[in-house]
């Protein structure tokens, strides 16, 4: 019973996490279209510059999605909310 209730408690970290970068996402897309634009980091984030937004968008389409967002962040191209 007791690791039946540690499990849920795993769970539930790893869900809150899984918001946490979900919301954030949605801040810095401005318009809802699930792609973040140079644009709309720019207005998030002033210092990111067209060098460094386009070393993040690893599929050269112009736009951010989550997956390329996240790798910006680990990579720290761009900062995460926990910078302040
Ligand atoms: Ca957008
Ligand atoms: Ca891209």
């Amino acid at each position: 019973m007791t690791k039946f209730i540690v499990i849920l408690l795993g769970l539930g970290v790893l869900a809150n996490s899984a918001i946490a970068m979900g919301e954030k996402a949605i801040e810095v897309d401005a318009n809802g279209d699930g792609l973040m634009t140079v644009d709309e980091v720019q207005a998030v984030y002033p210092d990111i510059t067209a060098e460094v937004f386009a070393e993040v968008d690893t599929n050269n389409d112009g736009a951010l999605d989550d997956a390329e967002m996240i790798m910006g962040q680990e990579k720290g191209l761009i900062p995460t909310p926990s910078d302040g």
